[in-house]
């Protein structure tokens, strides 16, 4: 495989365990707030990134080609409240997106189409992210940002399996 998209996608893997970490990190913040439901959402999707990271992990494997499995950074959450947080996801997963589309830049100029193929999921799976983010903070907006408010969304919330 071309160098650089092996690289890229190397570093996509400590990013999406960074990810995970993150969720963690919010999921930790909504349970100190008292919000099981809203802390239980951000676990399952902490897990979810995990998943994210280890389908990079295989595919690279898969390729016969290595995984660095580098230090991941850490998190310290600093969110004042729900919407706080919310904003702060959502602003991760543009990130992620615009990630993922330099992987994808990559291997089109790398010629590589089986990690184009790969890259697909991540593509469609990042319009998800996003939508979802952004749906969490119009809820919380509309609602209301306070403790009493979010109640109900709480509750909502913590179905998410
Ligand atoms: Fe892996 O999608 Fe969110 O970050």
């Amino acid at each position: 495989m071309d160098k650089k998209v092996v690289e890229l996608l190397n570093a996509q893997v400590n990013k999406e365990f960074f990810s995970a970490y993150l969720y963690l990190g919010i999921s930790k913040f909504f349970t100190k707030q008292d919000l099981p439901g809203f802390a239980s959402w951000y676990k399952v999707q902490a897990e979810e990134e995990q998943e994210h990271a280890m389908k990079i992990y295989d595919y690279l494997l898969d390729q016969d080609e290595d995984v660095s499995l580098d230090q991941i950074g850490a998190v310290n959450i600093d969110c004042k409240d729900a919407l706080d947080a919310a904003k702060a996801a959502d602003k991760h997963e543009h990130y992620i997106t615009e990630e993922i589309v330099k992987i994808m830049d990559a291997a089109v100029e790398a010629k590589d189409y089986r990690t184009q193929l790969f890259l697909n999921w991540f593509i469609t799976e990042q319009a998800e992210e996003e939508r979802n983010s952004k749906d969490m903070i119009v809820k919380i907006e509309m609602l209301g940002n306070d403790k009493k408010n979010l109640y109900l969304l709480d509750k909502e919330l913590g179905a998410r399996k």
